[in-house]
């Protein structure tokens, strides 16, 4: 059995980050250690949350671990809470990194133009210097932008411009960049990614929901890790991540409870399964 480690903040209500992570994953048929960075009473979309830095902890988890032998397949970085921590976590890579590891990066730090609540942007340097260590990065346009020191275009760009972005972001370091929330029409949304190696590009699209929420880009981070870990391809794995958050979204919509601060990723879990060929 293969085991992860997925390094984020666990945010008490919310559906995002480790509350996401851990369920999907380990739906995926896959060990998910947990490395968590902060708790939260909720995510920080909410009013008055309270907010536990645990940074003081992770080194000697990590030695911990280190002492019995653990080894990880993956190590997927997300929400990450400090400058500090961000060090912490390369110093964590550095421990645990084989040939064979795969380091995903979710940059876990903006959104629609502009970064989460409590970020400053010095945050954004650090984050750089942790995507260039990565294999994979998973921005949405937003992250890509800031970490690319580029205006954000929320509409109105072209392939070639997200083809620019991609590129961009495998010259950091990783070899492969998948970008988020990418659409080319009104009605459709989706994923686009690179691989630096063999200079190919892929993308994948499904019908636009009419409603945004929370928490999709880990529900989407998450299960590319969970297919990665299946043996799929990059490409293969931004499908199954696209089809899963649509049906997450779906079911959100459909429910007359359907909860403002997060998707229902727990009832299209089955499709995720389906996805995977694992049902
Ligand atoms: O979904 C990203 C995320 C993760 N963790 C916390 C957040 C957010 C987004 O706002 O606030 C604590």
């Amino acid at each position: 059995m293969k085991r992860v480690l997925t390094i984020q903040d666990i945010s008490g209500v919310g559906k995002c980050s480790l509350t996401e992570a851990l369920p999907i994953i380990s739906a995926a048929g896959v060990e998910c250690a947990v490395l968590p960075t902060t708790v939260l009473s909720t995510h920080t979309a909410f009013e008055g949350f309270t907010f536990r830095d645990l940074t003081d902890d992770m080194p000697g988890i990590a030695a911990h671990w280190k002492a019995l032998g653990m080894e990880f397949s993956s190590i997927y970085t997300g929400y990450l809470g400090s400058i500090h921590q961000v060090e912490l976590v390369e110093d964590i890579i550095g421990t645990f990194r084989r040939p064979e590891t795969r380091v995903i990066v979710d940059p876990a730090m903006a959104d629609n133009g502009k970064l989460y609540a409590g970020f400053l942007p010095e945050f954004v340097g650090a984050m750089k210097g942790l995507c260039a260590i990565a294999d994979v990065v998973v921005p949405n346009i937003t992250e890509a932008s800031f970490l690319l020191e580029q205006p954000y275009l929320a509409e109105g760009y072209d392939r070639a411009y997200i083809e620019g972005l991609l590129k961009g972001l495998t010259d950091l370091g990783p070899r492969y960049a998948v970008l988020t929330g990418v659409s080319y029409a009104p009605d459709q949304l989706g994923a686009a990614a690179y691989d630096s190696d063999t200079e190919t590009f892929c993308e994948y699209f499904t019908a636009r929901e009419t409603k945004n929420f929370h928490g999709t880009g880990d529900l989407f981070a998450s299960a590319l890790v969970g297919a990665l870990e299946n043996d799929f391809t990059i490409e293969e794995g931004i499908r199954v991540a696209c089809e899963y958050t649509l049906a997450a979204l779906r079911a959100t919509l459909k429910d007359p409870e359907g909860r403002w601060y997060g998707v229902n990723f727990e009832e299209a879990l089955p499709t995720y399964l389906r996805l995977l060929g694992k049902i």
